[in-house]
């Protein structure tokens, strides 16, 4: 039955991608910034409430296993461009300027004859190149009357950020031309940092307390020193930064009492505004229902990485560990994918450029690092699909004080190696230690594991072409 219905999908989409023209497919990439995976409902969040991605979910596929190959707002969406990691793109950390010459899919696809445009969080430094129409957010943005850069041009809009990108995104899907396919990028600033929520979300949670997570009180032994090392404590970090902006945590509080408080009021906030976020996905949703666009248009919800949301006593991102490394994924596309299906495949948002291209009907590059996703979302990812994934963060120093790290996660351990200005090691069973508290690294028992880890790494790293360290 299984593989019946396989086949039945299957033909309808080679129906759809092999004839070109009309029948090929619009594609909706939607972005967030900062949104863990584990911040879903559709993912089992016991805390925080989706409804409209999950609808995304409800009628797509949810992908189990979704990584991103470096935990960082800018590297993140030039290995989404250029389908390619940081070391082959250029685009190592937050302070690099995207190279915008380089081949990017948004190019592939406009020169097959899509009408491609790019609306929201941009933060690549250099003009978007390869759209034919964009309208961003200068670097981070602001949540309030933010300014946006519309083809070159500023200008400043009334109103909260959430709801204008959504307002840019509908009135261009309005007023798009008609006879081409459209590749539409379309990139929220939430849920990053300041988490500043709108009015109309402002009172939710209040009087509640929310759920610390289960290593909230990590003290972080039996593990190298890096995460120690790290500048991402809710106390002191956030609850400095709480200071600074203005609401700093009650005097009378110790060190405990503060980070309970910090933790608090960044859970409800960020919360806060994926509520947003969730709002206006609803309203895309409806407008592709309304326009008759849901049944030939790929949809698309992923964030640029994975986040700390109390995990560890932390916030930020650029670990390997799981909470930054994984980022939701979840597909809608009626001719190919199964409503309400699931998949344990890894992907990588390596694989954005790739699958996009492939679901377009146009040949994927040879030098992109990514692979398609069509086979997992046709229900079959094949026997040879990938079983490890290569992870790199380089940015050192910063404001986190984050060691660069590299490593190889496969389904049940992840071994990595913080490089500069130490040299240490880590590794998990994420079986017995799925919340990474004890590195086995140094265990006997676990040698021979560790040994193929090693051989794993290194087999990635010669593939891959990794000049770094
Ligand atoms: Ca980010």
């Amino acid at each position: 039955m299984q593989a019946r219905f396989n086949r039945v999908w299957i033909v309808a989409v080679l129906a759809l991608a092999g004839c070109g023209g009309a029948g090929r497919p619009n594609f909706i990439y939607i972005m967030t910034d900062d949104h863990a995976a584990h911040m879903l409902s559709a993912y089992g969040s016991k805390i925080a409430s989706t409804p409209n991605l999950d609808r995304i979910a409800d009628g797509g596929m949810l992908f189990e296993n979704a990584f991103v190959t470096n935990s960082l707002c800018a590297p993140s969406r030039a290995v989404l461009l250029s389908g390619k990691y940081s070391h082959k793109n250029g685009q190592l950390s937050n302070r690099d300027t995207f190279d915008g010459s380089q081949q990017t899919f948004p190019k592939l696809m406009q020169q097959a004859g899509y009408e491609t445009a790019m609306i929201g969080k941009w933060h690549l430094k250099s003009e978007p190149t390869g759209f034919d129409y964009w309208k961003v957010l200068p670097g981070q943005g602001r949540y309030h009357d933010p300014e946006f850069i519309e083809m070159g041009k500023r200008v400043r809009h009334e109103g909260y950020v959430t709801d204008l990108i959504t307002d840019f995104v509908l009135q261009w899907l309005e007023n798009r031309p008609e006879e081409r396919p459209f590749l539409l990028l379309y990139h929220h600033k939430a849920p990053h940092g300041p988490w500043e929520p709108d009015e109309k979300h402002r009172s939710m949670f209040v009087g509640e307390t929310i759920a610390e997570p289960p290593h909230f009180n990590d003290d972080f032994s039996n593990r190298a020193s890096a995460v120690a090392d790290a500048e991402s404590d809710l106390e002191p970090e956030l609850a400095n930064r709480y200071t600074r902006w203005g609401s700093p945590p009650p005097r009378e509080m110790d060190a405990l009492g503060r980070k309970k408080w910090v933790y608090q009021r960044y859970v409800k906030d960020y919360m806060r505004v994926v509520a947003s976020v969730d709002d206006n996905v609803g309203r895309l949703l409806d407008y592709l229902d309304a326009a008759d666009l849901a049944a030939n248009t790929v949809v698309i919800y992923t964030s640029d990485n994975g986040m700390f949301v109390g995990d560890h006593g932390l916030f930020d991102k650029r670990f390997m560990y799981e909470e930054p490394l994984r980022v939701p994924l979840l597909v809608r596309y009626p001719p190919l994918v199964r409503p309400g299906s699931r998949t344990q495949a890894m992907a990588l948002n390596l694989d954005f450029a790739p699958t996009i291209l492939d679901l377009a009907g146009i040949p994927v590059p040879e030098d992109m690092q990514g692979r398609s996703l069509r086979p997992a979302l046709g229900g079959d990812a094949p026997g040879n699909w990938r079983q490890s994934v290569y992870y790199h963060y380089y940015e050192y120093p910063s404001s986190h004080n984050v060691y660069p790290h590299y490593g190889v996660r496969t389904e049940r351990y992840k071994l990595i190696r913080y490089y500069k200005p130490v040299d240490e090691w880590e590794m998990f069973d994420l079986q017995a230690d799925p919340l990474e508290l004890n590195s086995v690294y140094a265990d006997p028992e676990h040698a021979e594991a560790r040994a193929e880890l090693e051989a794993e790494l290194a087999r990635l790293r010669a593939e891959l072409q990794v000049t770094e360290e």
